[in-house]
Formats: C-alpha cells, sequence, structure tokens
C-alpha cells in the first residue's frame, strides 16, 4: 500500500560535455525535469521526466509537461491509496490524450518507491533477470567524417558493444561508409535518422543496405508506421521504431503492418514503466528483439532504464552511456560506469540503487515546486 502525500518538481540545468546533435535539432544545456515523491511514512523517490527543453523529438517539452503534471497528474495521485505501482499508470492514463512524458515521470516514481519502500532493487520489481546489461553509445552528428571515425573508434576503445550514429541527409552514405571502413565488419553499427527522411529517399536508404547494419532507426515521419511498411519492403536493413511506438497498440500495429522488425524502448515515450513492460512481452512474444534508447538522462533517468533493460529480451545493446560520457559531475553516488567489456552493472541496492547528491541538486536547481493535492 502506498500513499503519496507530496510530489516535488523541480527543474535542474545541466551542462553536457560536449553537444549532441540529432537530425532535428541540438542540446548543449540540457533542462531536466526532476521528480521526488514522498510518502506518507517518509519514504521519498526520485525520477525523471525526458521531455527535452524543445519539441523537436517529441510533442512534450519541460515545460508543458511540468503544467501537465502540476495541474492533472499530481492532483490524481496525491493523497490516493495504491496497492502497487502497477495501478498507477491507468490512473494517470484515464482520460488523458498524450503527455507520455509527462504520465511516465509520475508512473515511474511510483516503481521507485514501492521497490524503496519493498527494500527491494526496481530490476527485481519489474521482473529483471540480468546482472549487468549491455550498451551502446549513441553518437551525435559530427562536423566531418574524421571527427566521427576517431569517436567511434574510442568508444570500441572503451569497450562500447554497439555504436549508434545520428544521420540526417548529406551526412548518412559517406559518413555511414566512413565508420564501417574503420571498425571493421564484426561492430554492430546503427544509423538514426531521427525521421529526417521522406519515401522521397528510398534510393539514399537503400545504399545503406550494404553496410550491414544492425537497424536503421526512425528513418520516416515521427508519427508514421504506414510509410514504414512500404520502406520496410524496398530496403534490406531491418527498421528500428522509436519516435513512432507511443503504446502497445502501436507496437502491435508495427508488426501487422510490417513497419519495423525491432523496437527502441523508452519508457519516457511510451508513459512509463507498465507500458514498457507490456511493449517487452509483446515483443517478445512475436520474435522482435527490443534495446533500451536514452534521452542524454541524469543518473536518475538512468537508473530508471538500467533496471527496465534487466528484462530477458532486451536482446541488443541500450543506448545507456555511463555518467561521465554526459557530465562532469553526475547528480547520483556512486556514478553510472560501464566496464571494458561495455557492460553496465544493475544495482543490487534497493529502489533505484544511487544516491542522489541533493546538495548538488540544490544547487543546479532553477525552478522548484511542491504540489501536496
Ligand atoms: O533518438 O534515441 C534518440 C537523444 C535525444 C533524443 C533522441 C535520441 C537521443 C539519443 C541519445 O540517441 C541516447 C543517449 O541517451 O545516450
Ligand atoms: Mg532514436
Amino acid at each position: 500500500m502506498m500513499q503519496v502525500e507530496s510530489i516535488t518538481l523541480r527543474e535542474i540545468r545541466m551542462n553536457l560535455r560536449e553537444p549532441f546533435e540529432i537530425s532535428s535539432g541540438v542540446e548543449e544545456e540540457r533542462r531536466i525535469l526532476l521528480l521526488e515523491l514522498r510518502e506518507a511514512d517518509g519514504t521519498s523517490a526520485w525520477s525523471e521526466c525526458v521531455a527535452g527543453n524543445a519539441p523537436n523529438y517529441f510533442p512534450e517539452t519541460v515545460d508543458s509537461a511540468w503544467v501537465v503534471i502540476k495541474n492533472w497528474l499530481a492532483p490524481r495521485v496525491i493523497g490516493r491509496e495504491f496497492e502497487s505501482a502497477d495501478e498507477v499508470g491507468p490512473a494517470v492514463e484515464q482520460d488523458v490524450r498524450g503527455n507520455n512524458m509527462a504520465r511516465a515521470a509520475v508512473e515511474m516514481g511510483f516503481w521507485a518507491l514501492q521497490a524503496e519502500m519493498e527494500n527491494i532493487p526496481l530490476a527485481k520489481l519489474l521482473g529483471g533477470t540480468r546482472d549487468k546489461v549491455s550498451a551502446g553509445i549513441s553518437i551525435g552528428i559530427q562536423p566531418d567524417v574524421e571527427t566521427l571515425i576517431s569517436k567511434a573508434e574510442r568508444a570500441i576503445g572503451e569497450g562500447y558493444s554497439k555504436i549508434k550514429i545520428k544521420i540526417k541527409p548529406d551526412k548518412d552514405v559517406e559518413y555511414v561508409r566512413a565508420v564501417r571502413e574503420a571498425l571493421g565488419d564484426d561492430v554492430a553499427i546503427m544509423a538514426d535518422a531521427n525521421s529526417a527522411y521522406t519515401l522521397d529517399d528510398v534510393s539514399t536508404l537503400r545504399r545503406l543496405d550494404e553496410f550491414n547494419l544492425v537497424t536503421i532507426e526512425q528513418p520516416l515521419a515521427w508519427d508514421d508506421l504506414i510509410q514504414h511498411a512500404d520502406l520496410q519492403q524496398r530496403i534490406k536493413t531491418p527498421i528500428c521504431l522509436d519516435e513512432s511506438i507511443t503504446t502497445l497498440t502501436r507496437a502491435r500495429e508495427m508488426v501487422k503492418l510490417g513497419s519495423g522488425k525491432i523496437i527502441n524502448i523508452k519508457p519516457g515515450r511510451v508513459g512509463g514503466l507498465r507500458q514498457s513492460k507490456f511493449i517487452h512481452d509483446f515483443a517478445e512474444e512475436n520474435g522482435v528483439p527490443v534495446w533500451c534508447g536514452g534521452m542524454l538522462e541524469s543518473g536518475i533517468g538512468r537508473a530508471h532504464n538500467i533496471a527496465l533493460a534487466s528484462l530477458p529480451n532486451f536482446s541488443l545493446p541500450s543506448d545507456l552511456s555511463p555518467s561521465h560520457r554526459y557530465w562532469d559531475r553526475d547528480i547520483v553516488r556512486q556514478e553510472w560506469t560501464m566496464d571494458p567489456q561495455g557492460y553496465v552493472q544493475v544495482p543490487h541496492a534497493p529502489g533505484i540503487g544511487v544516491d542522489v547528491d541533493v546538495d548538488f541538486v540544490d544547487d543546479l536547481t532553477v525552478q522548484s515546486e511542491e504540489i501536496t493535492s
């Protein structure tokens, strides 16, 4: 039984160690929305909303999520008794359209809280079976091929099991070819377009077939399934959908239509961990591999992703770089690390498995608000 008395919203600002560019924009100073849930017995738990500064990946933003949580979601869950975190997803979904990232932030806070109250790791509460998860790196769009190659080579040297490179028109075939030639045939390479192409680009996308990519991620429109199905008929490279998969229903449609063969699960994008587990289970039953995507999270969001990625069908390396890839200093202790074989350990400690450095969070906070009803 859980009863949350307050949810504190905080916006912190953190500078990425280097700018991260995708086809639709660049992030440098991240605005990160954190939630702290406080239970009647005094236990607290943290979650992170993955909405960005701008709506260039998904419709939500830090500002929209703040309003939605404050005005619509927090009032539904504060003071209410829940048997388990599994009941929270439906409670914040009822008659709420979209706003998946806002809903997920609240729902994920409850999962962390339940794990904390039961004194078990979040991974265990979710049904995770791995004690370490395989990490890939997502490398943003680079100014030139040489810079990209040197970053990709360094990542391989650090042990990463997968290199994902961001692509966009005119920074695609040549860039992918260069990375494949530099890294050799055995390295798992993915290319992520973040919706930069249309069906007019089929001939370019078909040229990527020769590089034996694990997948091309979300080449076409961010909310499309139909055109991706058409494209998948015309290219050999398996399509992985990211932006388009927002619910279990969309995952079913992907399989039915043939819009893709792999799913990138981001709990924020699909409205939380309950929905992530549904998609994971459905994918497993249908022979669709999944992996966990990242949203340049702080160590708090990363903790939730690592717990999720410990489930059995996360069979491809996930975008789970360690803390130092993003930040000079992360907001959790211990910081996230990766071993030389490219694995991140799933924590054994209860809850999200790491301590939040609250003093440092306070230093980074630019606005905060405690919601009690
Ligand atoms: O498409 O996976 C994406 C970051 C911001 C927005 C979209 C994406 C990404 C990443 C980053 O690829 C992955 C990470 O957190 O390392
Ligand atoms: Mg993506």
